[in-house]
């Protein structure tokens, strides 16, 4: 099937949606995301993409404003110069914008969802998906005591999510688990520093966690620090699972190589795109490493995106893919993602995303659109 990807217009929103409840990681609390969305215009047609900035640059060096700039300046007019052949031709196209891996996912996910429509096909088709629903996990934020944190773990846990992730600091970490793993000593358990420990300072705090059996251990060190991850890797029996450090295909063959990390937390605006994170997977996938998918607090947009992209047959563990109720009083897609029997999400069936935005609920902080010239 041949077709043209040549929008006449993009449009990008920035939309303010409330948590149901605050979120703390070691590097902040939100209790309301300001999300940039976009949405590309072709011959009545709209595909829709999500940008996973935050408001500052506090997860990775990416930000709503920075991810503006770069899409308005250089991608949205590298996207007029000429038509893609296909969603894929979007990595080669804005190979010379370095870094900056959010934006250009932003944009990507909007021309998947705009293919799909135009040969009538799902994301978990075009990628090459082998399930129909994915395994769901669920992310707990830094709590202000135990008592509370232990409630919303019982909660989840009733709720049926197959694996809890706890986020966890220095000064916050092993009072916390040892909390939860005695109140549930069989649930399946992770924790995710993003990166708040040193390597050597925080060696013993660390290599004592392995008594807590976590199915894995998420970012503890630094994104750049390989050599600590390595020799933390060798010290611990549970599995580190890289989030921030793995940017590339270059940086996933440097982490297999050191042992650096045993298991890959795959995020496509972490990585630039859906292409790369299907390579990723593929690599990920010839060799025998597990991988799972990350979640930033996506509305239902990039939510879909993500379970087709976890319906690929390496994505073997529980993913941050929760119900949209886990974060949104009322998603702003139809239908909404709701967890399944047994701890799952439902792989979207229709044409693209096989999902619909509800302008209605959207509460557009501004939005701007982008003509291509000569239309
Ligand atoms: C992670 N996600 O795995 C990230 C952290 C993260 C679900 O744990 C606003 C506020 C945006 C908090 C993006 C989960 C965020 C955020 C990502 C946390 O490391
Ligand atoms: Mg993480």
């Amino acid at each position: 099937m041949t077709v043209r990807l040549y929008p006449e217009a993009v449009e990008l929103l920035l939309i303010r949606l409330p948590l149901v409840e605050p979120f703390e990681t070691s590097f902040g609390r939100t209790d309301v995301r300001e999300i940039l969305l976009v949405r590309v215009l072709q011959e009545g047609l709209e595909g829709w993409g999500e940008c996973v900035t935050d408001h500052a640059p506090l997860y990775s060096p990416e930000c709503n404003g920075t991810a503006r700039y770069i899409m308005e300046t250089f991608l949205i007019p590298s996207l007029f110069q000429a038509p893609l052949r296909h969603a894929s031709e979007w990595l080669r196209r804005v190979a010379f914008v370095k870094g900056h891996p959010m934006a250009k996912t932003a944009l990507e996910m909007a021309l998947w969802d705009l293919y799909g429509q135009m040969v009538g096909r799902s994301l978990r088709d075009l990628w090459g998906g082998t399930k129909d629903r994915v395994p769901a996990g669920v992310s707990v934020g830094i709590h202000p005591d135990v008592p509370s944190l232990l409630r919303t773990v019982e909660r989840y846990r009733a709720e049926g999510y197959q694996r809890i992730k706890l986020k966890v600091k220095p000064g916050r970490d092993h009072e916390v688990l040892t909390a939860v793993r005695q109140a549930f000593p069989d649930i399946v358990l992770t924790a995710d520093a993003n990166a708040a420990y040193r390597w050597p300072r925080d060696r013993t705090v660390l290599v004592t966690m392995d008594v807590y059996r976590l199915q894995l251990l998420e970012q503890p060190l630094p994104p750049d620090d390989w050599l600590g991850h390595a020799r933390l890797q060798r010290a611990i029996q549970t599995p580190i699972c890289l989030d921030e450090s793995v940017t590339s295909l270059a940086t996933l063959r440097l982490a297999l190589r050191l042992r650096a990390g045993l298991i890959i937390n795959i995020k496509p605006g972490r990585v630039g795109g859906y292409t790369v994170a299907r390579r990723i997977h593929d690599v990920c996938y010839r060799r025998g490493v597990p991988v799972w998918c990350g979640g930033m607090l996506e509305t239902g947009i990039g939510r879909a995106a993500n379970v087709a992209l976890a319906s690929l047959p390496g994505f073997t563990l529980p993913n941050d893919l929760s119900a949209s109720r886990r974060y949104w009083m009322e998603d702003i897609v139809e239908p909404p993602f709701e967890l399944q029997a047994g701890g799952y999400l439902g792989v979207p069936q229709g044409p693209g995303l096989g999902v619909r935005v509800v302008r209605a609920r959207l509460s557009v902080g501004w939005s701007q659109t982008y003509w291509r010239d000569g239309v």
